[in-house]
């Protein structure tokens, strides 16, 4: 296993679409492994693999606990919304690579998600509330979409210019 080092925007390297996996195999494990590993050092919910720039449909999720029942992990190849409910959730997101932002954002409150696990096994997955909301920000980065393309033009380019700025006093 190893930690590897999340992309922060406006890397262009977030906005590409990832390739599918053609097949879960030992190589795929440990990269799903290292982003397991990445996720919990980073103390997010999700990652998925465009955000540490390698361009792979794979997406981890861990949501740690929910009512007192510990969350088996999730490890996804090729994730897939097969339906998603008109009724919507409102929820503060962040995301790791756009660190230090966090804003409302609207979606589906219920999905269907296909994928494939760790074991090369496909499956299918309902959620809703916190899992669906981490399951669409998660499918949206392997699509090159972040979480701030859904707030207004306004505040998407308020908090792009102030990361630039973060990124000049580092040089
Ligand atoms: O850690 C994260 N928290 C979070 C909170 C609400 C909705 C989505 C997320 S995902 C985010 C980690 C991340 O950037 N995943 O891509
Ligand atoms: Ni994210």
């Amino acid at each position: 296993m190893a930690l590897l080092e999340i992309l922060t925007a406006p890397d262009p390297r977030l906005l590409a679409k990832a390739h599918p996996v053609e097949k879960v195999d030992s190589g795929i494990r440990k990269l799903m492994d290292s982003l397991l590993e990445t996720l919990y050092y980073n103390d997010g919910v999700g990652l998925a693999s465009t955000q540490v720039g390698i361009s792979k449909r794979i997406v981890v999720i861990d949501l740690g606990e929910r009512n007192g029942i510990p969350f088996k992990p999730l490890l996804m190849a090729n994730p897939e919304l097969q339906w998603f409910s008109v009724d919507t959730q409102i929820t503060k997101e962040g995301c790791l690579s756009v660190p230090g932002f966090y804003e409302n954002v609207i979606r589906s409150l219920e999905v269907r998600v296909s994928y494939t696990d760790e074991n090369n096994q496909k499956q299918l997955l309902e959620a809703r509330g916190l899992l669906a909301d981490c399951l669409q920000h998660e499918i949206d980065h392997l699509n090159g979409v972040l979480f701030i393309e859904h707030l207004s033009a306004l505040k998407r380019n308020l908090i792009l210019n102030k990361l630039r700025k973060e990124i000049r006093k580092k040089r």
